[in-house]
């Protein structure tokens, strides 16, 4: 590791102390009187894939602590058992919904302290796990989840498990808290002396994201991943991956030090060298990363400021290979596809709209029954989740499809029109009122803010146009607003910044268009945009090309 110059933040100082993360969780989990976890296991918690936090729309009458549970879902695949016990244990023990990540994981919501021992045991009695899911080390890895377009993708989402595994920090506090309920014993000098083999002492200065994409589908945004492998397929066969690194969404309001950053793409690889080369960038973000301010270090920083050859050259010295010149690709698409299909293999898959990952039964649309009676019923079916908030319904037979459709009609989903293009393109992340970051709505506000929108564009003769519209509470991005056509970001409650700009295939940054717009006049700001876009735009250009071309190139007004 070189060594940091500064002061090393307070993260650093508890990890170091605390090796195994064990901190004093067992403790709280046992004490009855305890609502809540001290300020250093909140720390800890994260990355046992829990974040402490209070209901936001209860602080005016006093805070209720509540807990945000995230599960590792490598690839974002479930068994059909499994997502029957992850829908049981959100009535059990979360909000009645289960919220679909943007990372192809699943969240549990408002779990009170006495429900998060027995809520974390299930989830691993169903052979999942929360480890990892958050916190200063590799989340949740990504593999394309559509089964249309390729026999290769069983290859590449095997290599998903792999890295996913090879990955994983090897602490046994994880195990001793919450499978056996005990406190770990730091006097057994196997936990005494804890260093975990790949991460060390002190993991990594930050979070850190790994992806697998198939070109031409970007279905999982890979160039906002710290580590993408985009997979070169030949005649249906993986032949390699282009190695992408140094993605990065977040950054602050008023800090021009932080910024959005899409990853570079150095070289090719075998496949059978994909985890030497995922620990060898992993570890350079360890060694390298600015472990003295946070909102400095993410790997994206690090490969900004050395260098693509710097990276380069040490990726090859710590995996010992020499990358070959990346292989020709390119991404036309980041959507799902949605609706019923053909899969590769000759079953048929319904690829399910999720208005911004949240499942839960409303009186119109019983979303949640419908998925728990389809799991139940046909249990050879597969669950996968998306990297848009959707859920498709795989590996369903023939015979099946019109039971399968008939049972998703039953509970309201019309199966043939689920969403206009302008909702199905959407995404907003969780903001208010459980994450504590949130300046602003999001997943509560969008959908009303697209139907506003779909007005506008129809007054304006652009009905049915699609455009990728995103939503954040904040600046942190955690529904990838920077590659969005258009995107909203909180800035306070009700005011938004406006970006323009981004593509359809996810591989362009957008601008900021406007610094701030207060949510009840966006449609007077947009409408006279809108008309210049119908005026202006070359046949068959979308929003983003448009405003690209056109905007970016107007001297600032
Ligand atoms: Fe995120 C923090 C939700 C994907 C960048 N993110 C958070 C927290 C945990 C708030 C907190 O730290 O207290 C949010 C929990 C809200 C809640 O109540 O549930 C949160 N992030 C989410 C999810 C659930 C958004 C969604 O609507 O689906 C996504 C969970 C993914 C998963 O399953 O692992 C989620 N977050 C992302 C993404 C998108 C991606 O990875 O493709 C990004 C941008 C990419 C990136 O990492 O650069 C993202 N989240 C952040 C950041 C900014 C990191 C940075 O480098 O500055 C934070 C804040 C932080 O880490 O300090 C954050
Ligand atoms: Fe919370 Fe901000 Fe992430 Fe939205 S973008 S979930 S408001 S941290």
């Amino acid at each position: 590791m070189i060594e940091q110059k500064g002061q090393l933040t307070h993260n650093e100082v508890i990890k170091a102390a605390v090796p195994t993360l064990a901190g004093t969780i067992a403790a709280t989990l046992k004490d009855p009187t305890a609502d809540r976890f001290s300020e250093d296991d909140a720390q800890f918690l994260k990355f046992h894939g829990i974040y402490q936090q209070d209901d936001r729309d209860l602080r005016k009458t006093g805070k209720k602590y509540i807990l945000m549970v995230r599960g590792r879902i490598p690839g974002g695949v479930m068994t059909t058992a499994q997502w029957r016990q992850f829908d049981e244990l959100a009535d059990r023990y979360g909000n009645h919904s289960l919220r679909v990540t943007t990372r192809q994981s699943i969240q549990f919501h408002g779990v009170l302290l006495s429900g998060l021992g027995p809520l974390v045991k299930a989830i691993n009695e169903a052979l999942l796990s929360t480890l990892a899911a958050c916190g200063d080390v590799n989340r949740n890895v990504l593999a394309p989840p559509t089964p249309a377009y390729t026999r290769a993708r069983e290859a590449v989402f095997a290599d998903c498990l792999r890295v996913a595994e090879a990955l994983k920090p090897r602490t046994r506090a994880y195990h001793a808290i919450w499978i056996d309920g005990v406190q770990l014993d730091l006097e057994d000098p196997v936990n005494k002396d804890f260093v975990d083999p790949l991460y060390g002492k002190t993991y990594l200065p930050r979070k850190f994201k790994t992806g697998f994409v198939i070109p031409p589908v970007n279905d999982l945004d890979i160039l906002a991943d710290d580590l993408g492998f985009i997979a070169i397929v030949e005649d249906e066969r993986l032949v390699g991956y282009n190695l992408a690194v140094g993605g990065g969404l977040g950054r602050s309001h008023g800090n021009a030090a932080t910024y959005p950053r899409l990853a570079d793409v150095i070289g090719f690889l075998p496949p059978e060298k994909v985890v030497d080369v995922a620990k060898a960038v992993l570890t350079i973000h360890r060694d390298y990363g600015d472990r003295t301010d946070r909102k400095h270090a993410r790997l994206k920083y690090v490969v900004q400021e050395r260098g693509v050859d710097w990276t380069r050259a040490e990726v090859e010295r710590r995996a010992g290979i020499r990358l070959e010149p990346p292989r020709p690709f390119h991404f036309t698409h980041t959507h799902d596809l949605l609706g019923w299909h053909e899969a590769v293999d000759g079953t048929r898959f319904f690829g399910l709209h999720v208005e911004n990952g949240r499942i839960r039964d409303v009186p119109e649309k019983r979303m949640k029954s419908a998925l728990r009676e389809i799991a139940g019923r046909f249990p050879h079916l597969e669950f996968r989740l998306t990297g848009n908030q959707n859920v498709i319904l795989a590996r369903v037979p023939p015979a099946d499809q019109a039971a399968v459709d008939a049972l998703l009609q039953d509970h309201g989903i019309n199966t043939r029109r689920q969403a206009t293009v302008l909702h199905a393109a959407a995404m907003a992340c969780v903001a208010l009122p459980t994450c504590g970051l949130a300046l602003a709505e999001a997943e509560r506000h969008l959908p009303g803010l697209i139907d506003r929108l779909e007005q506008l564009l129809a007054e304006l003769g652009l009905p049915d146009q699609e455009i990728i519209i995103r939503m954040t509470g904040c600046p942190n991005g955690c529904a990838r607003p920077y590659t969005a056509e258009l995107a909203f970001v909180g800035k306070a409650p009700g005011r938004y910044q406006v970006w323009v700009g981004g593509n359809a295939s996810g591989t362009r940054l957008n601008r900021v268009w406007r610094e701030t717009v207060k949510d009840t006049e966006i449609e007077a700001e947009l409408r006279p945009l809108f008309a210049r876009f119908r005026e202006e735009r070359q046949p068959g250009e979308r929003f983003g090309d448009w405003a690209a071309r056109v905007l970016w190139n107007e001297p600032a007004s």
